[in-house]
């Protein structure tokens, strides 16, 4: 069995980081190992939340896998605590990268123009330079504003999209994906850059029309597994995209459904469907 490493906080009521990469990925028939970043209450969209990093614990778990002789075939890293766990998290990388596994850094720190609560500018340039340690990143188009320095739109064309990815690519990550582009405003999708190839692809679905934290968890965890499962770059996009959205339609549609998270319990089933797993 293929075994990955994902480096993010607990959100102990939030459905997003950890609470859902190892549901989707284990779903998804990889082992996922976890460091966890921080411990918080809820994530950091509630009011009030509380959050202990976990800073001091990095560095002595990785040593102990050392001594274990523990391998990744991927290392995937989403919300990070604060600005010193960016070095922290590149000894990791340097202490686990081999010649046939591969990172994935999802750049969370934005969404909808803004940073998130816990970050400043400083951490924006450090998280710059992680992504920059990547073989794959996966922004959303604030995100990838705020690293590239580029304005930060919410109509846009195709060579603004393509300007960004170039910059992206730039930071030094080889493949870039470009999360929630949209060219009209009932169509959401992602837009990819094989640097190395020249290479793009775009993929969108119709936009549901609500806004709900942890999507972007979901994306990324979906992609990573779907990756471990043998998918190339370009076929694991629409199967991330493709889940995600249906997991935010399931929540729209369920009078039940929570406001901070979306249904992605209750799509495992289509998702390991669609892999052909049942
Ligand atoms: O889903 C991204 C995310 C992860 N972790 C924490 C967050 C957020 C988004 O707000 O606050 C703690």
């Amino acid at each position: 069995m293929k075994r990955i490493l994902t480096i993010q906080d607990i959100s102990c009521v939030g459905k997003c980081s950890i609470t859902v990469a190892l549901p989707i990925i284990s779903a998804m028939g990889v082992e996922t190992a976890i460091i966890p970043t921080a411990v918080l209450s809820t994530h950091t969209m509630f009011k009030n939340f509380t959050c202990k990093d976990l800073d001091d614990q990095i560095a002595p778990i990785t040593k102990h896998w050392m001594d274990e002789n523990i391998k990744f075939d991927a290392i995937y890293t989403g919300y990070l605590a604060t600005a010193d766990q960016i070095d922290m998290v590149i000894d990791v990388f340097n202490n686990f990268k081999n010649d046939d596994n591969f990172i994935i850094v999802d750049p969370v720190m934005a969404d909808n123009g803004k940073l998130y609560p816990a970050f400043d500018m400083n951490f924006v340039k450090e998280m710059a330079k992680l992504c920059g340690h990547a073989d794959i990143i996966m922004p959303n188009i604030t995100e990838a504003a705020f690293m590239t320095g580029m304005e930060y739109k919410e109509e846009y064309d195709e060579a603004y999209i393509k300007e960004m990815l170039g910059k992206l690519a730039d930071l030094g990550a080889k493949k870039c994906l470009l999360t929630g582009v949209g060219f009209n405003l009932d169509k959401t999708g992602v837009y990819g850059y094989d640097s190395v190839n020249n290479e793009y692809c775009y993929y969108e679905n119709d936009k549901v029309d609500a806004m709900y934290h942890g999507t972007g968890d979901i994306f990324a965890s979906t992609y990573t597994g779907a990756l471990m499962n043998d998918f190339s770059w370009k076929e694991a996009m629409p199967i991330a995209a493709d889940y995600t959205a249906k997991c935010i339609k399931s929540n729209v549609e369920d009078k039940d459904g929570c406001w901070y998270g979306v249904n992605f319990e209750k799509e495992i089933p289509y998702l390991l469907k669609r892999l052909g797993k049942i």
